[in-house]
């Protein structure tokens, strides 16, 4: 007998987590919806290359509104939802804080409560963040750790997380939310810091950028690989009973750590290129991220592929591609 090809909505499909969640599900065959906000700029470069794959959609929804997740809901009738669309960039949200968490926090209300009126029976996963623990100094950060957000973003994340958890315990709904440690990849958006450094590693290689300038370089992160991050997401949806879990790599690394590994893999001498820029700097900074991932090891069998080496080598060697055929173009 056939068994019925799963759906899967996918908020902020664009994204790094999105595109990665995409490829991942339809290797798995599942049809995939991507929601994507409409710009006037096309921004669809990281799915680009699933174009032509039939079971693959796109549809609009911006997270400001909930009138086309009714109809979405209904339309697809969903078995998994993935909510991994935000403004997630922590510094931008000291800058814009309303317009963050009523993406960020009041989206994600949006769309638990669209999902409780139209098809609660569905599989709801919630990009939670480890910024949540923000300048809590208790370390390693399990699920159990108290909540400290240094941010609007992190305020916002972590009104959503408490949110999954009402609505998992109120409404008995599948809704769990991954607090995932900083994942990043080729595919990283390029002002987060592991991104720019490499880029910047890259161009100055190739004689076409003389200065890379940053912030604070003594704070420390649990770096993985989104790869790996986005098969965790996965593995929490097929579980017996729904849950939250902590995914990370259970080490850390400062941004000091991570740029003079990086400018050593390419020959390069920091001292002679990089700059620091007070306006990098955020009002409240979180020094420290280091995760236990013990839960999703034991329970879900999940495990990381890649440590801070081999992700930044992957995305150093990746950037030093593109700018060597961006050269010969
Ligand atoms: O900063 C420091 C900065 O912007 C990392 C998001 O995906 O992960 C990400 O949040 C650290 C911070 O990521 C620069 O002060 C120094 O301490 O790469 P980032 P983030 O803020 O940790 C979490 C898990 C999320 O949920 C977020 O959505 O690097 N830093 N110099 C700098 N950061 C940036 N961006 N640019 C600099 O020049």
């Amino acid at each position: 007998m056939k068994t019925k090809k799963k759906t899967a909505i996918i908020t902020g499909v664009t994204g790094q987590d999105g595109s990665y969640l995409s490829d991942l599900l339809l290797k798995k065959g599942y049809k995939v919806v991507g929601i994507k906000r409409r710009t006037s700029l096309i921004c669809t470069d990281r799915i680009d290359h699933l174009y032509d794959n039939e079971n693959f959609v796109l549809e609009y929804g911006s997270m400001h509104a909930s009138d086309w997740m009714y109809r979405i809901l209904l339309k697809y009738k969903p078995d998994e939802i993935y909510n991994l669309a935000a403004q997630s960039h922590v510094r931008v949200s000291f800058d814009n804080p309303v317009e963050t968490a009523d993406i960020t926090g009041m989206g994600t209300l949006r769309l638990l409560e669209a999902i409780r009126q139209t098809c609660p029976g569905a599989k709801f996963y919630q990009a939670s963040s480890s910024e949540m623990f923000g300048d809590n100094p208790e370390v390693p950060q399990n699920e159990k750790t108290a909540l400290m957000p240094a941010s609007p973003y992190a305020c916002a994340k972590v009104f959503s997380h408490n949110l999954v958890r009402n609505y998992r315990i109120g409404y008995n709904m599948y809704a769990c939310s991954g607090i995932l440690f900083n994942h990043e990849s080729p595919r990283r958006g390029e002002t987060f810091v592991t991104r720019k450094i490499t880029k910047a590693a890259a161009r100055i290689k190739l004689g076409l950028q003389e200065k890379l300038y940053l912030g604070n370089l003594e704070a420390k992160r649990d770096w993985g690989h989104a790869k790996d991050y986005v098969e965790a997401m996965w593995l929490m949806l097929q579980q017996d009973t729904p849950d939250d879990y902590v995914i990370a790599t259970g080490q850390t690394h400062s941004v000091e750590n991570f740029l003079y590994f990086v400018f050593g893999v390419a020959g390069l001498n920091v001292d002679h290129h990089v700059e620091i820029d007070p306006k990098f700097f955020r009002p409240h900074e979180v020094p420290l991220l280091l995760g236990d991932p013990t839960k999703a090891f034991t329970k879900l069998g999940w495990r990381p592929k890649y440590d801070m080496v081999k992700l930044a080598e992957d995305m150093y060697e990746s950037d030093l591609a593109i700018e060597l055929a961006r050269m010969q173009k």
